[in-house]
C-alpha cells in the first residue's frame, strides 16, 4: 500500500476554535482551549494517521494586532505557518462579521496561491440557519477556497468533511511520523501547557494573557501502595506582584483549584497517578523581554 501525507495548517483570528479543531482532528486533547483570546502562542503540530494517509495539522495562535514583544513572536509563528504549507484551514466565527484579520490572512493565502479550506465554526450557536447564507456567500468573494464547509467543532458536526476535503490534498509520500504518534510536543511543553489552559480558564480578566508555566522537574516513585506516581515540580510565573496574590487565591484556594484541576487531566493524559507541586513567581513586565521570553519556549521555532 503506497503511502500520503498531508501538512496542514490551521489558521483564524483569536477564539475562534482552532486548537478546538486540532484536539477534534486528532481525537485526543493534546491543545489548550480556553474563552480567552490569545490561549494559543506557539506552532502546535498534531498528528492523525488513518489507513494510508497520515495529516499532520500545525495549529497556529489567533491573529491579532501585536502589542508584546511575545506577540511579535507568535504573528511570526503564523506567516510561517502559511509560509511553508501548501494547504490551510482558515477557520472563522460563523456569529462574526469578517474583519481585518481574516482580510490579511485572505492576502497572505493570494500571494502564495494556497489552497485553502474555509471551515465555518460555531454553527451550533445559529438559531437560524439561514444567517450563514450571506456569510458564506461573502467569504466566497473574497478568495477560491477549494471547500467552504460549516461546522460546529463543539458538536463534532462536519469534521468528517474536513478530513474528505483534505483527502484531495494528500500527496504520495512516506509518513513522516509513526503511525500512532499524536504531537511532536515535548511531555515537559504538553504538562505546562494542560496548567496554564486550567490557569486561563479559572482566573479571570488581565491576568491570564500574563501567564507563563515551566515544568522544574519531573521523577517517578513508588507509593505506599506499590502504584507508579509521577512527581511533578511546576511554576506560574506572572508579570506583577498583585497577579500573583490573585493566582493564589485566599487561603491558596485558587491555586489548589487550578492545582487540582490540572492534575485530573495530567492523569488522564499520561495514565499514571500526579502528584503536582505549584509554585507562584513573578516575572515583571515578561511579555516584553526578550530573553525570557526565549527561556520559555516561546520565540518562533
Ligand atoms: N459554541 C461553540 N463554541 C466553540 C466551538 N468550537 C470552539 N468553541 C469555543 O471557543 C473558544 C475558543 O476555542 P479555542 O479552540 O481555544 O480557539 P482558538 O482559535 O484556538 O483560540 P486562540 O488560541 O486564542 O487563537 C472555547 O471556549 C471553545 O470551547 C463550537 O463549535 N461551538
Ligand atoms: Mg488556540
Amino acid at each position: 500500500m503506497g503511502t500520503k501525507t498531508v501538512f496542514v495548517s490551521i489558521v483564524g483570528r483569536a477564539n475562534v476554535g482552532k486548537s478546538s479543531l486540532l484536539n477534534r482532528m486528532v481525537g485526543e486533547k493534546i491543545a489548550a482551549v480556553s474563552n480567552k483570546p490569545q490561549t494559543t502562542r506557539t506552532k502546535i503540530t498534531g498528528i492523525v494517521t488513518k489507513g494510508e494517509t497520515q495529516y499532520i495539522f500545525i495549529d497556529t495562535p489567533g491573529m491579532h494586532k501585536i502589542n508584546t514583544k511575545l506577540s511579535e513572536h507568535m504573528l511570526d509563528n503564523i506567516k510561517e505557518a502559511v509560509k511553508d504549507v501548501e494547504t490551510a484551514i482558515l477557520v472563522v466565527d460563523c456569529t462574526k462579521k469578517i474583519g481585518d484579520n481574516e482580510i490579511k490572512l485572505i492576502n497572505s493565502f493570494k500571494a502564495t496561491g494556497k489552497r485553502v479550506i474555509l471551515a465555518v465554526n460555531k454553527i451550533d450557536l445559529l438559531k437560524d440557519k439561514s444567517d450563514l447564507i450571506e456569510l458564506l456567500s461573502n467569504y466566497s468573494k473574497l478568495y477560491d477556497f477549494e471547500e467552504i464547509i460549516p461546522v460546529s467543532i463543539l458538536e463534532n458536526d462536519g469534521i468528517d468533511l474536513i478530513f474528505k476535503a483534505l483527502d484531495k490534498n494528500a500527496q504520495e509520500e512516506p509518513h513522516y511520523f509513526p503511525d500512532d504518534a499524536l504531537t511532536d510536543q515535548p511531555e515537559k511543553v504538553i504538562m505546562a501547557e494542560i496548567i496554564r489552559e486550567k490557569a486561563l480558564i479559572n482566573l479571570n480578566d488581565e491576568i491570564p494573557h500574563g501567564i507563563a508555566v515551566t515544568i522544574d522537574e519531573v521523577s517517578e516513585h513508588n507509593n505506599r501502595n506499590n502504584e507508579p506516581v509521577l512527581d511533578i515540580n511546576a511554576v506560574i510565573f506572572c508579570e506583577k506582584e498583585s497577579h500573583k496574590g490573585i493566582i493564589i487565591g485566599k487561603k491558596g484556594s485558587m491555586l489548589q483549584k487550578i492545582g487540582k484541576d490540572s492534575r485530573i487531566e495530567l492523569e488522564s493524559f499520561f495514565q499514571i497517578k500526579v502528584n503536582l507541586q505549584c509554585w507562584v513567581k513573578v516575572k515583571d513586565g515578561w511579555r516584553n523581554r526578550e530573553g525570557i521570553i526565549r527561556n520559555f519556549g516561546l520565540t518562533n521555532k
